[in-house]
């Protein structure tokens, strides 16, 4: 199972929206065959196991890190392959959590003779599909807040001047996380002060599973814009992948110039304030299958989808600089008053990238979840 699991890892940056999934089959204590899912529409790891192991399939025990699917996608269902090619026993490292399948891919297995065990690094199969099983279970996706500041914790001076708080290197962390994600959000302050590219610029020879000639996948870029000021000229617009302008603002001529500028228009009902009510946003986007969202965005933002419940993990970068008291801290948040009002954080991880140390850390977990527990992986 931790063969299939670093299989299902190289999918990590290609299958979206489908989940990343590895599959090894054994027979006699050799591998026969081995898989995993490259890019939805393209065969299940099952599948290609079972191809790679031809005949020597028959009586293998499969293991694989998602339950197989017993439905009809865009592919034919892998339990049917299974049972075509004559596997015994699958081990099975947890459940497939589309309601489509939730059990039956086992049950159809068990109720044909096959030896079927679940749950073996079950953890560890969860933690590389968060937004997967976030999207089917809550209909929202897995949400990564992403913050560079200073040792204090500022992010920018008193004037909004923020270039470069975090170094080349934790820049370059981050383009990792934008690559895992279906969608990267941010809002519109972040938009008309760095005009940000927001988009995936890894050499595609870095990404295993994709072949010479593919570029790498551009996350749905997302801007919070609740009064439409989105620049026509923004240097996102033109760019590889697509851009949501999200808002509440129903005015025909300026959604036509956002139109024509290469960008879609979502018109969001507004929260009290009159702005983009985010958790209406959010599960929006998982209607549109966004399984992994970064939020990459200021203190308003970051501090909005704080206090609505909506992140899921903070990443943290720190540079090792102070800023001062002038400078701007990390979330625009309510006044806290109280000690007891303070926001719980769990740190999941520690480590130092270049000269910048990174946090990631779970907002409202309390107390503390054991280090390495269930960590989904950064990169
Ligand atoms: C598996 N093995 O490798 C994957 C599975 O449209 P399709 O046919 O690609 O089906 C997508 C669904 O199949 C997806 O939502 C999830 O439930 C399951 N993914 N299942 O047995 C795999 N990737
Ligand atoms: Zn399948």
């Amino acid at each position: 199972m931790g063969r299939a699991l670093k299989l299902a890892e190289l999918g990590l940056y290609t299958t979206d929206p489908n989940p990343r999934v590895g599959c090894v089959l054994l027979r006699d204590g050799c591998i026969v065959g081995e898989g995993y899912h490259r890019r939805a529409g393209e065969p299940h790891a099952e599948r290609i196991a079972i191809d790679a192991a031809g005949e020597l399939a028959r009586g293998a025990t499969a293991y694989v890190t998602l339950e197989p699917c017993c439905h009809h996608g865009r592919t034919p269902p892998c339990t049917d392959a299974l049972l075509a090619a004559g596997v015994a026993r699958v081990v099975v490292a947890v459940e497939d959590p589309n309601p489509v399948v939730d059990g039956r891919g086992l049950e159809r297995l068990r109720a044909a003779g096959v030896a079927v065990t679940t749950g073996v690094l079950e953890g560890a199969a969860r933690a590389l599909n968060p937004g997967f099983y976030k999207r089917m279970r809550q209909r929202l996706p897995y949400v990564r807040c992403k913050l560079a500041a200073s040792l204090d914790g500022r992010t920018a001076m008193a004037d909004g001047e923020s270039r470069w708080i975090s170094s080349e290197q934790a820049r370059a962390d981050v383009q990792w996380l934008r690559a895992r994600s279906s969608a990267v959000v941010t809002g519109i302050g972040t938009v008309l002060t760095d005009d940000p590219s927001l988009n995936v610029r890894l050499d595609p020879a870095l990404i295993p599973a994709l072949a010479a000639d593919e570029p790498v996948r551009q996350p749905l870029r997302v801007v919070v814009d609740s009064r439409l000021r989105m620049p026509a000229p923004a240097r996102m617009l033109p760019l590889p992948g697509a851009t949501l302008i999200a808002t509440c603002v129903e005015e025909p001529r300026a959604i036509a110039a956002m139109t024509s500028a290469g960008a879609e228009v979502r018109i969001c009902p507004p929260n009290a304030d009159g702005q983009v009510e985010l958790r209406a946003l959010f599960a929006y986007l998982a209607e549109r299958e966004i399984n992994e969202v970064l939020i990459e965005a200021g203190p308003t933002l970051a501090g909005a989808a704080l206090a609505a419940g909506l992140i899921d993990e903070l990443i943290l970068y720190l540079a090792p600089h102070l800023m001062g008291d002038a400078a701007r801290g990390l979330f625009r948040l309510p006044a806290l008053a109280r000690m007891e009002q303070r926001i719980p954080l769990a740190i999941t991880d520690v480590r130092q990238v270049g000269p910048d140390l990174r946090i990631s850390a779970r907002p409202g977990v309390e107390p503390a979840i054991a280090p390495g527990s269930e960590l989904p992986p950064v990169r």
